[in-house]
């Protein structure tokens, strides 16, 4: 098969969009396919100045008609916004596609899906949220009644990454807007289409100017960082690397505005020898391999108690090499490339870092060989280690590829030790038949998700977030809502 993902045509040149109008500027910047190298579209950037007017806009449609807008009616535009995605639903696809790398079945069946129910979710449980309210007696016996009011918190920044690049931005998005605030989103500049062709979608759905705004660039010295640094931007939601977030984090200080950040993850999961033996084997490698492991959530440590270690280890190997890499739309085909051949060099720089630590390579390593034009995209091996001491660099640092390396334990108490022996804290994964060991250990893993039995099912109205180097805040659900929102305690002597 010799198929090449392209753009919709209406993504031949990805523009901003402001004030309800897409725009160009004089700079642009490439989009190019991680599959095969090739550039799908030029991207215009935004300056400081552009992003200055998306900000105003939509400090002006926050302070105007949007602003006074009551929930009923924003949770139909929300729902508008769905059925539009719904509409050009194979154009979404084409687009994650495009940008992405990755199989078409994973971005039908998580990234255009999500997109849809992101919208339609906080439609809505906007709907029902309610406040607060207490009576209140004082000594002689006056009666007080207080009410909480939810009102929206001004205009928000979404600053979002690559590796789900829809997903993550409608994640912010839909609560933002349900809560009647404005956004201006800056998605990453290795994936900007998706947003783009959002951007269509809320024009399409008559949305007013200003409420969403898309500009694009990069981080440092571009839209990134003038967004988070501009006076008028009230919030600040950003997903993405650990580090990045503390730089933004400094950035957002200066006007003391609030934060909500998702950031990186180093995830065990834990395979008790009690665990449905052929269950965890598949569910490890999902968590490991699942867009080649360019998923927050993904595990890159695996801890196997050691009567079942030999033979996990092998079954393992066996389910990894029978993994299928390729063209998005192959059928079966269960990995597509990585985000950029930039990033692969970084995953092929631990790759070798883990032989030059001691590790055993169970299998992988390295780069498939095509022979066609997709040896000039960013494929990887899925790879799986074994030997290294909890204390090496590939134990401790955030790969953010299809790789985990696997350890063995002894008991509860030093496998807790041992997953929990890390700056990150985002989600884990415990493997077990025994509900006890479920409700004894999940409380101990300082984590913000933890899984039994499953990994990255997702309700989304359960908080979302992790602890330490893994984020602040939670989002999902009411915690999106409290987020996004200002509340007022009103107070009335009866
Ligand atoms: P990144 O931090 O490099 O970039 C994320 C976004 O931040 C991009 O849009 C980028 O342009 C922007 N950016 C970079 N520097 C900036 C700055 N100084 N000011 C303002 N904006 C800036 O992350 P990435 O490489 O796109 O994504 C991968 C990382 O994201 C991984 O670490 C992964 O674990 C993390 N992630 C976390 C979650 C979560 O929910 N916890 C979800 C997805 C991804
Ligand atoms: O499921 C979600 O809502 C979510 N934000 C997932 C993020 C995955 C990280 O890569």
């Amino acid at each position: 098969m010799s198929s090449v993902f392209s753009l919709p045509p209406t993504l031949s040149g990805l523009r901003n969009y402001v004030d309800g109008e897409f725009v160009e500027s004089s700079k642009t910047f490439d989009n190019v396919s991680p599959l095969n190298g090739r550039v799908l579209a030029k991207v215009h950037e935004a300056d400081e100045a552009l992003v200055d007017r998306a900000v105003r806009s939509a400090r002006r449609a926050v302070e105007g008609a949007w602003g006074r807008t009551n929930v009923q009616e924003r949770a139909k535009v929300l729902h508008a916004v769905a059925d539009g995605i719904e509409r050009r639903f194979d154009e979404f696809l084409a687009a994650e596609i495009a940008d992405t790398g990755r199989p078409l079945e994973q971005a039908r069946s998580l990234d255009v899906y999500r997109g849809i129910a992101n919208f339609r979710t906080f439609a809505d449980l906007g709907k029902v949220a309610h406040g607060d309210y207490f009576e209140t007696f004082l000594p002689d016996g006056t009666k007080l009644l207080n009410h909480t009011l939810r009102k929206p918190l001004g205009v928000v920044a979404s600053i979002s990454p690559w590796n789900l690049p829809l997903l993550s931005l409608t994640w912010k998005a839909a609560p933002v807007l349900i809560c009647g605030n404005a956004i201006v989103c800056k998605p990453s500049e290795e994936t900007p289409s998706s947003a783009t062709l959002l951007a269509e979608v809320f024009h399409e759905a008559g949305v007013p100017a200003g409420v969403f705004n898309v500009v694009h660039g990069f981080g440092p010295g571009s839209a990134g960082e003038a967004l988070t640094r501009h006076p008028g931007i009230d919030a600040v939601t950003f997903t993405g690397e650990s580090r990045t977030g503390a730089a933004i984090m400094k950035a957002a200080a200066d006007g003391v505005k609030d934060i909500s950040f998702e950031l990186g993850g180093k995830n065990a999961a834990v395979v008790f020898a009690d665990a449905d033996f052929d269950a965890a084997v598949e569910g490890v490698i999902r968590s490991s391999f699942t867009n080649s492991g360019q998923v927050c959530l993904c595990s890159e440590r695996v801890y196997v108690e050691r009567p079942i270690f030999d033979r996990f280890i092998a079954a393992m190997k066996a389910r990894t090499e029978a993994l299928k890499i390729g063209w998005p739309d192959e059928p079966g085909v269960f990995m597509g490339s990585l985000i950029s051949r930039e990033h692969r060099e970084k995953v092929l720089s631990y790759y070798r870092l883990a032989v030059e630590e001691g590790a055993t390579v169970v299998t992988g390593g390295g780069v498939p060989v095509f022979g066609d034009e997709r040896d000039d995209g960013a494929f990887v091996q899925p790879t799986i280690w074994t030997g290294l001491p909890d204390t090496a660099r590939c134990m401790i640092e955030e790969v953010f590829g299809p790789v985990c390396h696997i350890s063995p334990f002894d008991s509860e108490d030093e496998v807790i030790r041992r997953v929990n022996d890390t700056a990150y804290g985002l989600a884990s994964s415990v493997w077990t038949t025994n509900l006890s060991r479920a409700h004894r250990v999940t409380p101990r893993l300082s984590v913000g998700i933890v899984w039994v039995n499953t990994w990255f099912s997702r309700d989304l109205r359960t908080p979302f977030g992790g602890t330490r180097l893994s984020g602040i805040g939670r989002e999902g659900g009411r915690y999106s809502l409290d987020f996004y929102s200002e509340t007022t305690n009103v107070c009335i002597k009866v």
